[in-house]
């Protein structure tokens, strides 16, 4: 265990704060303050010297140079927070998809470059250094990362906002390929230590499961219940620090690590049950021992519902105990001052453990405490896939959560009576309004509790937020329409473009300066210069330069050689059916067949990137994995295709690989079926980057069209409404057999032209594609997908048009920003004041 000052001493008892002992004089930040301080750390903390070969001891060192400068800003801002008495909201998120911290803290900092050249006095080189962090993993896609990009808005935007999530020991698994298959491997991210973070042992809170209740009257007659004989679990807090973009304000990240309780074991450790009782601490330590690696909910899993109750127990004590802290006993006013954002319905059950400790904890009485609660939890729902929606057996509730099945027992009661008294009679509708759903397993609707239990409902891009209304919720919304609203998704630019693409950041800083990292709509401002032609040879060139950088990766990764000349055409996100990684193997087969046939006048040579994780369960996904590759194979083996088409599937998809494949990307695939994808992330990264976008009319790809104009924008598919109104009459094999390109795919796939040892290893998914059942209609969009492909490839041989089509694509990127998203969430929802970090 890393040493810990918090571990050893005893909690000193004052009356006020001793500010002798922590009155510092602040950290320099040039070049040889922060080498001074590395060099400090790398011999006397580590214990290094000139021989030490290895760059992880540099990369703690520098990491601890760093932590420093954030730590004296971070207590700082805590106690702005504390003095202006400000309210607060909390981000309750399973998953934080955080990626490596060094490169953002100092792009935050602002000290990039004095660091460099610091390290570059020592004979280091700060890039490889960089390298040998790994990425924090803690999430499974875009709700991960999204709560990561909220993280560094909200402390750029100055607002008291706090990350409470899972301190996982094992994270995203590390993906390999094996003979074309996708392989699981652990991914021991904390193995080497890590130093952003701080265990706060003070802070640790207690967390009941199983047990049973009482009920009991108190001396005024009331009825009171207790959950009592419950077996406890420890959970412990480790923070790290969310710098702002130089703005002296740093934000925590909150995420709690399970451990047994101290007495955990003494009756059985008593009674010579050694290897029991230790067991019993085994189980204490697994609830956070794995993230769930599934971007879809997996029903009924135990440990994955403990996680998500040991969360929010855990988080709403902590907010107890501050607000006990700094306001006293009286709770009256707690929906003031604070506010929970429920990132999708994995930590709703915050909502029945805050309603439990008001009523059981602080005896308050049931009115009470519902308006409290219903006042302070904020929902955000991000996917329409009914399969998504979490439902829980009421029998798994009952053993694990009594208490908190009774409590919601008595929210639906109450809230079906409010429906009834408002529609009489339409016993439907009560049911369809249940949070519970009666049937052979009855099982707990979290959404739905979800939406009872707050002030607000929101979806991430204004298609998905009216397909909630118009469909899923349509009953809530007759209900209550005020509470339903649209957040329309983000990512930060200061790690999506100024982080990752130092050759783009200062081209466009040149222009315009740097106003854009804290501000994107400035980012307009480069859109006249789409028809400079001297700055259209400077943007090529940063392009072709990443291009290069990206190439290099997939040579080493996938062994497949990328001419930088080629379109970088590049898929990556999670495998899943509705994503249609199909529909995009379909087309560069369709590409194959034309090249054999010689089909190549105007040619565009392409290079085809995919990359993304399948949830281990996922059959159907891991074979679209293993189709990938083996087309890949086939086509770069093929003398008759030489540099026209590439083809490669990197493994291990994640938050490190983004930074490098986005800035390299010249045509971003983002083509689901229309109304599946709630919004999409990766479509903002890719167009900030100067991507231009093939795709559906989903998800955000709708605002994002909107925004840059369909002159630079390959438009294609069905819209939501057509995909509705086909579906009963959908018939793929006649859609197959009036296409001759379409149907020459389906000889290749079906005559085992990509599984020629493998016989049969395809056919779930050329019968898939067959089926006139097939919910993601592949087949449908073939023919215009083909056609916007061919457009994309024209307009890709005139080079001064995609260059500006490029810029235009960047310099239209501004509402796609997180700091907009934040603006909005804190305007409409949380209606914080920004509160800026005390002077040093
Ligand atoms: C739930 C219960 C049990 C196990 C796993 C899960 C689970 C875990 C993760 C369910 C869903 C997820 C992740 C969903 C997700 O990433 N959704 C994406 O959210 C993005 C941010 O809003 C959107 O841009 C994407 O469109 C949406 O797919």
């Amino acid at each position: 265990m890393p040493y810990n000052a918090a571990n050893y001493f005893t909690p000193l008892v004052r009356s006020k704060p001793n500010e002798r002992l922590t009155e510092l004089p602040a950290l320099g930040l040039d070049a040889d303050a922060i080498a001074e301080d590395f060099k400090h750390y790398f011999v006397h903390a580590l214990g290094r010297d000139g021989n030490c070969k290895s760059t992880h001891y540099p990369y703690k060192a520098l990491a601890m140079s760093l932590r420093n400068r954030l730590m004296e800003r971070w207590k700082r801002t805590q106690e702005a927070y504390d003095e202006a008495s400000c309210k607060r909201t909390y981000y309750l998120s399973l998953e934080f998809l955080m990626g490596r911290a060094l490169g953002n803290s100092m792009l935050n900092l602002g000290i990039t470059e004095p660091a460099t050249h610091g390290l570059y006095q020592l004979g280091l080189v700060l890039e490889e250094i960089a390298e040998c962090e790994p990425d924090a993993g803690l999430g499974n896609g875009g709700l991960g990362r999204l709560a990561a990009c909220f993280l560094d808005s909200c402390a750029t935007l100055q607002l008291p906002v706090k990350g409470y999530g899972i301190r996982y020991a094992y994270g995203m698994f590390r993906q390999e390929i094996e003979d074309g298959y996708q392989l699981e491997e652990p991914d021991h991210w904390l193995r080497d230590g890590n130093p952003w973070e701080m265990e706060r042992p003070e802070y640790k809170q207690r967390v009941s499961f199983g047990g049973h209740t009482e009920t009991h009257l108190d001396n005024q007659g009331r009825r009171h219940s207790s959950w009592v004989d419950t077996s406890d679990v420890l959970a412990v807090p480790y923070d790290s620090p969310i710098p702002g973009y130089r703005n002296g304000t740093v934000n925590t990240l909150r995420l709690w690590q399970s451990a047994a309780t101290d007495e955990f074991d003494l009756d059985e450790f008593n009674a010579g049950s050694y290897t029991e009782a230790v067991e019993s601490k085994n189980h204490a330590e697994n609830i956070t021992m794995v993230l769930y690696p599934n971007d879809a909910s997996e029903n009924g899993k135990e440990l994955r519902l403990k996680q998500q109750y040991f969360l929010a127990s855990a988080s709403m004590k902590d907010v107890m105990r501050e607000w006990k802290r700094l306001r006293g006993n009286d709770i009256s006013r707690f929906a003031e001052r604070n506010c929970f954002q429920l990132n999708d319905t994995h930590p709703t059950i915050a909502v029945a453990e805050l309603m439990r400790l008001l009523l059981d904890t602080e005896r308050l009485d049931w009115e009470q405490a519902w308006e409290i609660t219903r006042n302070t939890m904020a929902y955000t729902n991000h996917t329409l896939l009914p399969e998504a929606l979490e439902r829980w057996p009421v029998l798994l509730f009952e053993r694990l959560l009594p208490r908190l099945l009774e409590i919601i027992y008595e929210i639906n009661a109450r809230h079906l009576a409010e429906v009834a008294a408002r529609w009489p009679g339409d016993t439907n509708r009560q049911r369809r309004l249940s949070i519970i759903e009666e049937g052979d397993t009855p099982q707990v609707r979290m959404a739905y509790l979800a939406i009872v239990g707050s002030f607000s409902v929101n979806g991430v891009a204004e298609l998905h937020s009216r397909l909630l209304v118009e469909g899923l919720f349509r009953d809530f919304y007759e209900l209550w329409p005020e509470k339903f609203n649209n957040k329309t998704n983000g990512v930060t630019q200061r790690r999506w473009l100024a982080g990752c693409n130092p050759g783009l950041r200062e081209l466009i800083s040149e222009a315009i300066s740097e106003g854009w990292i804290s501000d994107l709509e400035q980012i307009r401002q480069i859109e006249p210069l789409a028809g400079d032609s001297a700055f259209r040879g400077r943007w090529h060139q940063v392009k072709l330069d990443n291009k290069r950088r990206l190439a290099t990766l997939v040579k080493q990764d996938c062994g497949v050689l990328f001419n930088p000349e080629a379109m970088f055409d590049v898929q990556v996100k999670r495998i899943h059916e509705y994503k249609r990684q199909l529909l995009n193997v379909l087309h560069v087969i369709h590409l194959y067949n034309r090249i054999k046939a010689g089909d190549t006048a105007e040619w565009t040579p392409r290079c085809v990137l995919i990359g993304g994780k399948a949830a281990p369960g996922y059959a159907q996904a891991k074979r679209i994995i293993k189709l990938v590759n083996n087309v890949a194979r086939v086509v770069n083996r093929d003398p008759a295709i030489g540099d026209l088409l590439k083809v490669a599937f990197l493994p291990n998809y994640r938050v490190t690989a983004m930074e490098i494949i986005c800035p390299a990307t010249d045509l971003s695939e983002q083509i689901s079926t229309a109304g599946k994808e709630a919004s999409g992330t990766g479509n903002m990264k890719f167009m900030m980057n100067g991507a231009l976008t093939i795709g559906t009319l989903d998800g955000a790809n709708i605002e994002i069209l909107e925004e840059v104009g369909d002159d630079h924008f390959f438009l294609f598919g069905l819209t939501e409404e057509e995909v509705v109104a086909l579906r009963p009459q959908y018939d793929p094999d006649r859609i197959i057999a009036e296409d001759s390109d379409l149907s020459r795919v389906m000889e290749l796939l079906e005559g085992g032209h990509f599984s020629q040892f493998e016989p049969g290893i395809f056919d779930p998914i050329v019968a898939a594609i067959r089926s006139p059942g097939d919910p993601w209609m592949v087949a449908a969009d073939f023919d215009s997908y083909v056609k916007a492909q061919q457009a994309a490839a024209a307009a890709y041989r005139d080079r001064a048009r995609w260059v500006s089509s490029s810029i235009i694509n960047t310099a239209s990127s501004g509402k796609f920003s997180t700091d907009r998203t934040m603006r909005e969430y804190n305007d409409d929802i949380w209606g914080l004041a920004s509160v800026p970090a005390l002077e040093p």
